[in-house]
């Protein structure tokens, strides 16, 4: 079969089960980004997040992730909500609105994986999503799915910036088309300008230390003892204003995953409409049964209550 007809197949399978972009590239070193990443963990910039500055040669060099691996495939699963928080309430990034997108999109991912070996049965893989040390951004770039913005996002011209990166690594040779997207940003400095901590230090350039995303889930000490203590603008659980003051963010459908929408919690309760009174008297116990299969379980009803108490609108 020759590369291009198996690149429609997979292409056409991806989208019929709800990815909206795929491309692929040959397995390549990362160079120029292994560069920037080692002068941002001089700067400190990943703060408690140490497995940045681990496996440094895997992130440089993909090809250690799989013996004999020759591409990297690249898909765009698409999250942005039909319908937003109320902006009174504790505000939750939308990526977290329904289910962990982790095994939502692994399995998808083996899904496709599955249809390249009943083309090409000896193939090898691996999939990954946000989980292993590949520069997901970048490698979504090269597969020519859209441009790294001045927020440091991928940015797709057709589906904007609600998108998630899902990646596999295999054995086999695919279709490559070597589509470069031209950088979109122009003049516009506005996700620069209306980050409210100062997080994006400069263009393409994150301290994840005054990051409300990296504040309110991954950083583990409460708001009291935290280095950098900001405005967090009433975000709890994640943070979106560089993402939704950006123009190309109007760009893209609302997604069709029902994995992604908010879920029922109890009778008149969803997972995004508990107020912070709700939200403090809630127990250990209720948390556990609402949200055991929502991104919400990384942070932890501790660290939300305190976040709440913290994040004051
Ligand atoms: C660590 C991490 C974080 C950290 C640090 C983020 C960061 N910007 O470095 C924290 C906790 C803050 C975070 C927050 C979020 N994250 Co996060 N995160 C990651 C993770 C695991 C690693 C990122 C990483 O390697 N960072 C180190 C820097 C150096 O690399 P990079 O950002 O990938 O790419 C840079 C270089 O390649 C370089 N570069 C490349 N080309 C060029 C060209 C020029 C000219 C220059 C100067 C630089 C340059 O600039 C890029 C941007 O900084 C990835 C998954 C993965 N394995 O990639 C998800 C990932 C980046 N996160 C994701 C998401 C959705 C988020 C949040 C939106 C979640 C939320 N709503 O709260 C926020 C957004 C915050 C923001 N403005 O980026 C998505 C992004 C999808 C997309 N469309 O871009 C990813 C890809 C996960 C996934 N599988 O979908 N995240
Ligand atoms: S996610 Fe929020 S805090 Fe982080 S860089 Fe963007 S606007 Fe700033
Ligand atoms: S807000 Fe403007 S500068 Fe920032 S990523 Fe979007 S287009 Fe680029």
């Amino acid at each position: 079969m020759s590369l291009e007809k198996l690149h429609k197949i997979i292409n056409d399978f991806s989208s019929e089960i709800g990815f909206v972009a795929y491309g692929a590239i040959p397995v390549k070193n990362f160079i120029k980004e292994t560069q920037f990443l080692m002068q941002s963990l001089e700067l400190s910039y990943n703060g408690s997040m140490k497995y940045l500055a681990g496996n440094i040669n895997i992130r440089q060099n993909p090809r250690l992730l799989l013996k004999g691996a020759k591409s990297i495939m690249v898909f765009l699963a698409p999250y942005k909500p039909t319908t937003r928080q109320s902006p009174e309430l504790p505000q939750i990034s939308s990526y977290a609105y329904g289910r962990d997108y982790h095994p939502v999109i692994k399995d998808k991912l083996h899904k496709v994986a599955e249809k390249l070996k009943e083309n090409i049965p000896g193939a090898q893989y691996r999939v990954f999503t946000d989980s292993a040390p590949i520069f997901e951004r970048a490698a979504a770039e090269a597969a020519g799915l859209g441009f790294i913005g001045r927020n440091t996002f991928l940015i797709s011209k057709e589906h904007g910036l609600h998108t998630l990166i899902g990646i596999i690594i295999t054995t086999e040779q695919l279709y490559y088309n070597n589509e470069v997207v031209k950088n979109g940003c122009g003049t516009c400095t506005r996700c620069l300008e209306s980050c409210p901590t100062g997080a994006l230090v400069e263009q393409y350039r994150l301290d994840s230390r005054r990051c409300i995303s990296y504040q309110t889930i991954e950083d583990k000490s409460l708001y009291e003892e935290q280095l950098l203590r900001t405005d967090r603008k009433g975000w709890v659980f994640g943070c979106e204003i560089c993402l939704n003051i950006c123009p190309w963010s109007k760009k893209g459908e609302s997604s069709k995953w029902g994995e992604f929408k908010p879920f029922a919690t109890h009778p008149g309760k969803t997972s995004i409409s508990f107020t912070p009174e709700e939200w403090l008297k809630m127990t250990e116990e209720e948390f556990n049964s609402f949200f055991r299969h929502s991104p919400l379980k990384r942070a932890g009803l501790f660290k939300i209550k305190d976040n709440i108490v913290n994040s004051q609108l």
